[in-house]
């Protein structure tokens, strides 16, 4: 069977629950397609959280990753298309806040996304669920992440499908937040299942 690594993000900002986390965990160990479900939970952390994503590559050599990432106040599941070679945002779980820094030196400019994004668009939508293509990931953490693992296969010359899935707040964490749109748990479950649903060949 084929290996799928599937990542969340611990708490960050003014964010007390990440629902990325709740969904990774309670999707690891499963069957989905035909993958077997590997997950990890990723610091907020711009000094460490590639090395992490990294390891975690090497550690169960997957046949595909997805990485996810809560977009507080984005109302759709969003894939994204392209992660930038730059870190730059707000300060993370760890006090450091990046001022327009590369991300690798030699590095492009931009790495796609090789995740089948417009499937999982489509496929999310056939089933009663928002979502739509996202053109920017940031420049905070999920880009980051999304940046380091491209590169890696970009540089060992590895074809796995990779890339990064936000989604929007879920209701628990949107009663605890204020006033951001917010979708159920049960419902992001699904669509991330959708999304891994998409990997399968035609
Ligand atoms: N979202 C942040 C970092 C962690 C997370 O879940 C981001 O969009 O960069």
């Amino acid at each position: 069977m084929k290996k799928l690594l599937l990542t969340g993000f611990e708490p960050f900002l003014d964010f007390p629950v990440n629902p990325t986390q709740k969904i990774a965990e309670e999707l690891a160990g499963l069957q989905i397609g035909d993958y077997h479900i590997y997950s990890e939970i990723l610091p907020v952390n711009f000094k460490k959280a590639g090395q992490v994503v990294l390891s975690h590559i090497e550690d169960y050599q997957p046949d595909a990753v997805i990485l996810l990432g809560l977009a507080g106040g984005r109302s759709k599941i969003t894939p994204e298309r392209i992660a930038i070679n730059v870190n730059d945002g707000p300060v993370d779980n760890f006090g450091h806040k990046p001022e327009g820094e590369v991300i690798q030196e030699d590095g492009a400019d931009g790495y796609f996304s090789t995740l089948p994004i417009r499937k999982m668009v489509r496929l999310l939508k056939e089933n009663g669920l928002p979502a739509d293509i996202s053109n920017s990931a940031g420049a905070y953490l999920c880009n980051h992440v999304m940046y380091q693992a491209l590169y890696r296969n970009r540089k060992n010359g590895d074809s796995i499908p990779t890339g990064f899935i936000h989604i929007p707040a879920s209701h628990d964490l949107a009663i605890q937040q204020g006033r951001i749109p917010s979708w159920s748990h049960e419902d992001l479950k699904k669509g991330i299942t959708v999304c891994i649903e998409a990997l399968l060949e035609e």
